[in-house]
């Protein structure tokens, strides 16, 4: 199959568009982090994934685990452009009685297939996923979405290695390396070597595209599934803040409580999408 990309354009930036409505009615959150992933997002549910918006748990579909949990709201933006639940349900993030907590929850979250939220576990509970579909034979894949900094848990390279020697094809595990953690630098706080030489060790079928690029994360996973040997990595060069060049920029931009300038370039860039997407600005 091609890549349809002028529907991805579209779904990329409604889920884009959504990410930033939802952290904005919240008025705090991980921007930074839930923005880096929306290409990725939108690439695996706009066209790769098999899933059922009406039978989430369709035993079937393909499996996403998001392990770096905190950025769920790009991944809720995602289920609900894609249908799983109606917009509305976004606007209650993370507040009392909601079913979108501020990190992933399999039993409140229609489309949510892990909870997740500690670093280093949503791998694991990947891997053994793809273990108990190799098992049964079947032939869903599973794809996992793995923060730079997360990569520092020695737990994740336990479940890459335990992944290599059995052979679990068709798992994908998606590196957003978007070069910072919470509080700086990646390199500067551990510095992770690289990626590819090390996934490559680990015995993962391993390539590295622009994590902005549609086309490109769509190759990639084209090009993994047509090799059948192990599980494969794909490593996302991303910028944390991605597609919002002021958030982008803004050096600490993992967790925001806008300040007004903040406010200002966000309600910019919402209006901005809202105007691509040819829908009404908000008054
Ligand atoms: C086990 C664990 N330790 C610490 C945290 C706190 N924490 C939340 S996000 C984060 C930084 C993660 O960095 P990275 O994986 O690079 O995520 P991204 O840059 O995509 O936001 C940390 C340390 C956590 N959630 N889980
Ligand atoms: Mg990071």
């Amino acid at each position: 199959m091609s890549i349809d990309l002028q529907k991805l354009e579209t779904f990329r930036d409604e889920i884009r568009l959504k990410t930033l409505k939802e952290l904005y009615n919240l008025g705090f959150g991980h921007y930074g982090g839930s923005l880096s992933i929306v290409e990725a997002l939108a690439v695996l549910y706009g066209q790769v994934m098999k899933v059922d918006v009406n039978d989430p748990n369709w035993e079937d579909r393909d499996y996403f685990i998001l392990s770096k949990g905190h950025g769920g709201p790009g991944l809720y933006a995602t289920l609900a452009v894609k249908g799983f639940f109606p917009e509305e349900v976004l606007y209650t993030l993370n507040q009392n009685g909601t079913t979108l907590p501020s990190h992933p929850d399999r039993n409140l979250t229609p489309g949510v297939d892990m909870t997740t939220g500690s670093l280093g576990q949503g791998i694991s509970a990947a891997v053994g996923v793809a273990l108990s579909h190799k098992l049964s034979a079947k032939e869903n894949y599973t794809y996992c979405i793995v923060g730079d900094g997360e990569l520092n848990e020695g737990q994740c390279w336990e479940a890459f290695q335990f992944a290599s020697h059995h052979k679990l094809n068709h798992l994908f595990v998606f590196i957003d390396d978007n070069k910072k953690q919470l509080d700086g630098l990646t390199k500067d706080i551990i510095d992770p070597l690289d990626f590819e030489e090390k996934f490559a060790a680990f015995g993962f079928y391993t390539l590295k595209v622009n994590g902005s690029s549609l086309e490109q994360i769509y190759e990639a996973i084209e090009k993994g599934k047509a090799q059948s040997a192990g599980p494969v990595a794909i490593i996302l060069d991303t910028v944390k803040g991605q597609g919002v060049p002021y958030l982008e920029e803004k050096a600490d931009n993992h967790h925001i409580r806008p300040n007004q300038a903040d406010e200002v370039a966000i309600l910019d860039a919402i209006e901005a999408l809202e105007n691509k997407l040819g829908k009404a600005v908000k008054s």
